[in-house]
């Protein structure tokens, strides 16, 4: 991406009271006051003030009323000279608007331009760019909290304290080679492998976060399953805390998958809905369990429900295992309990739970096991960091290569040491973006929306 233009782009959402178009670049100031006019102007002194006028269509005519707002660089949030023009919401204005800043010079932002700029500009290392993405598609509170906890660094920092011990070690190993023929103090070779294995401890720490990272970032699939008439659509509803769902006592009420966002203990996840499986009694039904299963097998957590109150639980039971015995994690939910009170069901080789929809009983404990799906381990409290796929990456590769140069440094090899110390130093500083490549950049800004 080209750093040196003045771009621009709309950068708030379609459907909002306001639109902002935000103009980035050396050439900001000069484009905004071709576009806007007001009775203060807008110019370096009267800069961080929002000031009212109007916009100037490219045909010189005025146009709606506008907010404009300059801000120099560096202290904006690209680096650059920016100006921010604020008019009506609708997409007309914004359209009319970012028209007029085109026709000006400027140039269209692409996705996560203005975020590239600010990285390119000093102003945001590589995680906190990525959790700039991460705050916008943020889907519950603590995916967000991480998010606003990565953006302020807490991650960079980790990372960055780490890879400056590794590279007073590298400096030591370059000394001894550099002056090999004198006898300085140097630090014995054991108390640079003591910090290689803490520094490893460390790594391996923050790769213990990455579940956590996948799950705050990209959600779970939680799927409804069962037989017809179990209550698999009462408690999609229950969930949500809406009627979303068709509930009727009908056997086969629902026909297709539904799938809703939602947010359980703090987890986003997409519940899916299934037509209840069974011999299907027409071309339609076949259709919609076919669809169960698929969304069975794609779901990363299973809650099949059983009724409670069934003639014959064992044949509940096989019914669930015929269908999901290759699922790992599956959670038996026994439902209606209202209607069988006192009744003691057969144990399962799977965690399972009894609850009423009707009476809203035992749900908690449903969120209990769920939770402890999700996290596979205990899970009290919010994740401070956690890293995602590409930083974890990176950190298997510096802590790859850490025991080697323990190796090399107890046999007091400098040279070799100093290769894998290099490498350790280079993936770590790939991950703040200290180093970085311009495929990794394109990939991780592409992801961006247009206007961030
Ligand atoms: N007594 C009792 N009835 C319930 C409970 N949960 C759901 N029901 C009733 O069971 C019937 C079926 O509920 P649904 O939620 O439509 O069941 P479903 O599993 O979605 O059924 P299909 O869409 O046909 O596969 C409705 O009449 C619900 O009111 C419960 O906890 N106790
Ligand atoms: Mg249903």
């Amino acid at each position: 991406m080209n750093t040196e233009d003045t771009i621009c782009a709309v950068c708030t959402g379609i459907g909002g009271a306001v639109s902002i178009i935000r103009i980035s670049g050396s050439g900001a100031l000069q484009t905004g006051r071709k576009t806007w006019r007001g009775k203060t102007e807008l110019a370096e002194k009267n800069a961080r003030k929002m000031l009212l006028g109007k916009i100037i269509l490219p045909n010189g005519e005025t146009g709606d009323s506008a907010l404009a707002v300059y801000m120099p660089g560096p202290n904006s949030y690209t680096g650059d000279d920016v100006v921010e023009l604020h008019c009506h919401g609708g997409v007309l204005a914004a359209r009319q608007t970012l028209d007029a800043v085109l026709k000006a010079g400027a140039r269209a932002a692409g996705p996560g331009e203005f975020t590239f700029r600010a990285f390119v500009n000093g102003k945001q290392d590589l995680t906190q760019a990525e959790a700039v993405c991460d705050l916008i598609t943020a889907h519950s509170d603590m995916a967000l909290h991480l998010a606003e906890r990565q953006m302020q660094g807490k991650l960079s920092a980790g990372i960055e304290a780490l890879r400056e011990q590794l590279v007073n070690i590298l400096a030591e190993c370059e000394s001894r080679l550099d002056f090999a023929e004198e006898d300085l103090d140097w630090t014995e070779a054991s108390v640079f492998i003591e910090q290689l294995g803490k520094i490893s401890a460390d790594i391996n720490e923050l790769l213990k976060s990455r579940r956590e990272g996948v799950v705050l970032r990209n959600g779970i699939r939680v799927v409804l399953a069962g037989k017809p008439n179990t209550g698999k659509s009462s408690l999609l509803n229950l969930l949500l805390g809406f009627e979303r769902a068709i509930v009727t006592q009908i056997p086969g009420t629902t026909r297709d998958t539904l799938e809703e966002t939602a947010n359980l203990r703090g987890i986003p996840v997409t519940l899916t809905d299934t037509a209840g499986i069974r011999e299907a009694t027409d071309l339609i039904e076949g259709i919609g369990i076919d669809r169960s299963r698929r969304s069975i097998r794609q779901a990363q957590i299973v809650l099949w429900l059983l009724d409670a109150a069934a003639a014959d639980p064992d044949d509940e039971i096989n019914e669930m295992t015929a269908h999901t015995s290759d699922k790992k994690n599956l959670i038996a939910v026994w439902n209606k309990s209202d209607l069988a009170p006192d009744r003691d069901l057969p144990s399962l080789p799977c965690p399972s739970v009894k609850i009423s929809v009707l009476k809203t009983e035992g749900i908690e404990s449903l969120l209990d096991l769920f939770e402890k799906a999700v996290w596979e381990f205990p899970h009290t409290e919010e994740p401070e960091i956690a890293v995602n796929s590409r930083h974890a990456r990176l950190l298997e590769g510096a802590v790859e290569a850490l025991p080697e140069a323990a190796g090399n440094l107890a046999g007091h090899d400098w040279e070799l040491a100093a290769v894998h110390l290099r490498a350790a130093i280079s993936s770590l500083a790939m991950i703040t973006g200290k180093e970085s490549d311009p495929d990794i950049l394109d990939n991780i800004f592409s992801r961006f929306c247009i206007g961030k």
